[in-house]
């Protein structure tokens, strides 16, 4: 009789992680964690079933670009993948932006939100990032105070109804630089309706969103990030007509196939000042607070798949007259890929528990500098993470992990991304220096992982208590030894980060 593998399946994605649950055991109060179960289950159920399901059978979708109509109109119209469509109808009615607004949870709304969309999203193909750039554009809103933009914006960006739902784009990355945003060429000028922007965006990947926040150099302002602007665009008017944006063509891309990340032209956008017209990238800073935790959680989010799969294959799997599961070196493999999981878990959540308890204004002074430490250090880790993760896990599969339509490629492809976008891991590497320059920082950093190694009871784990231990010292004498040094500080930024 021919043979014919089972393929892999999913179940809830909320009863099946041992280490969530654990994890909300350790974090929510009883109280809460029980009010939200049924919440988590169903989230869980929609992302193990129904989305999983859906993300199969929506594989060759891909968002089309039409920039004429047949009357020779520019129309740059974008449309995206029928998934993308229904999940941006779940993430208005479950909240998953909102959650984190409405604060019932108070300082655990973030953890509420980030486990809502770690549930879901790994089978909403990277719709995580227009959800990220809208959640980082609520909270630069909340945070810069322009009170006319607040009235006009948020409301929309942690809305529960999909008809009012918005998602925001963030256009950074000009031909100029990615990383360098200081060196952003589009200037903005001022005309008898209010400011205009021109300029070419490189890459913007929610170019469906309804509004953006952006770089631009006011006419007359000086050089680098000081000398630019933040400032609101709404992509369309009431007509439905692009503000003097024009979408040159969508990425050729690697994974986040789905995503319609475009190149931009800005021919006279009107855009309105955020906070003042100077200290554009000190002031973009709390979108990318917001965007990089989001970021660390979707590296945590994509190995999690990744091993659900590979954990279930090997159940299914017969070789050499054993399931994998049973073959002593493949479950080594599979343990040692979860623990790298594990960590990076714990240490995602470790910064949207800092963000959620900054957000609710109860975070203690060491609090805020760990805060601003470990989000760089939480995105660079779990991307870097993801990516090796993921690989395994395609291999995991053999020749089965490189053909696309067992849904296993798509995985590795997208979480190539994680370590570039939203900073590159040098980058953070970087930024992680520059938090750990602040007063108390080094001191906030250690006194949190020395209290917690210290709290590790079971004596198995004390080799690894002693080991993390030694690696703290090591730290501890390369970061005073290399304060010294400005050269070997920066050359040594990634190993001491990773
Ligand atoms: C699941 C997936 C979710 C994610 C989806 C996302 C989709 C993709 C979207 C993108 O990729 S959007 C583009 C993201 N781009 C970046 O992340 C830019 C990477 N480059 C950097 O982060 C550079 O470090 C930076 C542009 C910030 C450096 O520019 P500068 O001109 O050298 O700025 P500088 O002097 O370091 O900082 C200027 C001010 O901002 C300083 O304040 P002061 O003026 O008071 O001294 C800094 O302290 C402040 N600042 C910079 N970074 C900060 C920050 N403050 C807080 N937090 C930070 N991270
Ligand atoms: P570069 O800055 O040229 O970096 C090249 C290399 O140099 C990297 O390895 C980097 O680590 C290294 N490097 C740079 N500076 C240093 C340094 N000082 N020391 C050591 N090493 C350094 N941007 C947006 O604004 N909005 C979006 O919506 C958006 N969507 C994106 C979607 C996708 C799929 C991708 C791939 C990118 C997107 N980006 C977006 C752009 C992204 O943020 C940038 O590509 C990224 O920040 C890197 O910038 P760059 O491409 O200019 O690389």
């Amino acid at each position: 009789m021919s043979f014919f593998q089972d393929p892999p399946t999913l179940g809830n994605q909320y009863d099946d992680d041992a280490l969530l649950q654990s994890y909300l055991a350790r974090t929510l109060p009883e109280d809460l964690r029980r009010s939200l179960t049924d919440e988590f289950r169903e989230l869980g159920d929609l992302g193990g079933n129904h989305f999983y399901q859906f993300q199969l059978r929506d594989r060759l979708n891909e968002p089309v670009l039409t920039q004429w109509d047949a009357w020779g109109h520019r129309i740059d119209q974008i449309e995206v993948s029928p998934l993308w469509k229904e999940a941006e109808a779940l993430s208005a009615r479950r909240g998953l932006v909102a959650t984190a607004y409405e604060q019932k949870s108070a300082e655990l709304s973030r953890v509420h939100q980030f486990v809502l969309n770690y549930l879901v999203q790994p089978s909403l193909d990277v719709y995580s990032c227009p959800l990220a750039m809208t959640d980082g554009a609520a909270r630069s809103l909340l945070m810069l105070g322009n009170k006319t933009l607040i009235d006009r914006a948020l409301p929309h960006l942690t809305s529960r109804d999909p008809a009012t739902f918005w998602t925001s784009g963030q256009w950074m990355t000009e031909r100029t630089g990615g990383s360098d945003v200081g060196l952003t060429q589009t200037a903005a000028r001022q005309s008898p309706e209010g400011w205009r922007l021109y300029g070419t965006k490189w890459f913007t990947s929610a170019t469906t969103a309804q509004m953006a926040l952006t770089l631009a150099r006011p006419e007359g302002n000086g050089p680098g990030g000081k000398g630019l602007s933040i400032f609101y665009v709404e992509t369309r008017d009431a007509a439905g007509k692009l503000n003097g944006i024009q979408i040159n063509r969508l990425k050729d891309k690697l994974g986040t196939r789905k995503v319609p990340t475009a190149e931009l032209t800005l021919d006279g956008t009107l855009a309105i000042p955020v906070a003042g017209l100077t200290d554009g990238i000190k002031n973009m800073a709390w979108m990318l607070n917001v965007t990089r935790t989001w970021n660390a959680m979707g590296s945590a989010w994509s190995m999690r798949r990744g091993l659900a799969l590979a954990r279930d294959y090997a159940q299914r799997r017969v070789q050499f007259g054993a399931k994998l599961a049973e073959k002593p070196l493949h479950v080594d493999t599979l343990a040692g890929l979860e623990a790298e999981f594990q960590a990076g878990f714990l240490l995602a959540f470790r910064a949207v528990e800092l963000l959620g308890r900054m957000e609710a204004k109860v975070a203690t002074e060491q609090e805020l500098l760990l805060q601003r430490l470990v989000t760089p250090l939480a995105k660079l880790t779990t991307g870097r993470q993801a990516v090796h993760v993921t690989s395994e896990v395609s291999e995991a599969f053999g020749g089965a992990g490189y053909v696309e339509d067992t849904g296993v490629p798509r995985l590795q492809a997208d979480s190539q991304v994680l370590s570039i976008w939203e900073g590159t891991t040098n980058v953070l590497s970087l930024d992680a220096l520059r938090a750990l320059a602040k007063e108390g920082t080094l001191e906030a950093f250690f006194h949190e992982v020395e209290g917690r190694l210290s709290r590790v009871k079971d004596s198995s784990l004390r080799p690894c208590v002693d080991a993390a231990n030694n690696a703290l010292e090591h730290a501890r004498a390369w970061v005073t030894g290399a304060m010294l040094n400005p050269t070997a500080l920066e050359s040594g930024a990634r190993r001491f980060s990773l």
